[in-house]
């Protein structure tokens, strides 16, 4: 079994910042705690993501963090990130699980039973299952109710983690359903500290997972 830390899983986006204070943000999340990144690039060419992928990696690296890329395996392979995170749209689980081996971690987006076990059979190691909530950051996606959430955790084996406009505030819709974490986004890249917030955040899901 791979070792894998979602319990709070922060997925960057670095629309808006310079790349001094995005990288800096970036650290403030890891030295607060978060267990596992997703760099999350949606406009960069290759070689721009890529570059910026090397810099992310020099970070979490210093904090035992594995370091996701969302969508592309070519610019995980290049940087040597631990994982890869795929959507409907990118390249299928299985065939990604073919190319990169059992040892590199792939996730993938679920916003259905079916899709879970389909991800699940294709070797996914974990599940991003939202919106929970409406989200602010740019998306294309749907809401999935908490009833959902809950029938995939129960059909699939692999850590399923909830993911959509979630915050420290609003996690109590999700107690009693036995997600592994929360992924966030602006919770974290928007605060005034992202240190403190993903202190507090991390207490909070611990709290509502009882690790
Ligand atoms: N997939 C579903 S919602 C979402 C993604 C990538 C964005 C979540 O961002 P935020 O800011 O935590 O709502
Ligand atoms: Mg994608």
């Amino acid at each position: 079994m791979k070792k894998l830390d979602t319990t709070l899983y922060f997925i960057t986006d670095s629309t808006g910042f310079e790349e001094d204070e995005f990288l800096r943000r970036v650290e403030e999340a890891l030295a607060g705690g978060a267990t596992i990144l997703q760099l999350r690039e949606k406009n960069k060419t290759t070689i721009e993501y890529i570059e910026l992928a090397k810099k992310v990696h020099a970070l979490t690296k210093k904090y035992n963090v594995p370091l996701i890329i969302d969508d592309r395996i070519d610019v995980a392979m290049a940087v040597g990130a631990e994982g890869v995170h795929l959507g409907k749209e990118d390249m299928p689980i299985a065939t990604a699980r073919r190319i990169l081996g059992e040892d590199f971690i792939i996730g993938a987006t679920a916003k259905t039973v079916p899709w879970a076990l389909e991800a699940h059979e294709g070797g996914a190691d974990y599940l991003g299952v939202g919106a929970i909530y409406p989200t602010t950051t740019k998306v294309k996606t749907v809401l999935t109710s908490t009833e959902t959430l809950a029938d995939i955790c129960k059909a699939v084996p692999i850590p399923v983690n909830a993911i959509g406009g979630l915050n420290k505030n609003n996690i109590d819709v999700l107690s009693g359903i036995p997600i592994a974490g929360i992924c966030v986004v602006s919770a974290i890249m928007k605060a005034e500290s992202p240190r403190r917030e993903t202190e507090a955040l991390l207490c909070a899901v611990k709290e509502l997972i009882k690790k």
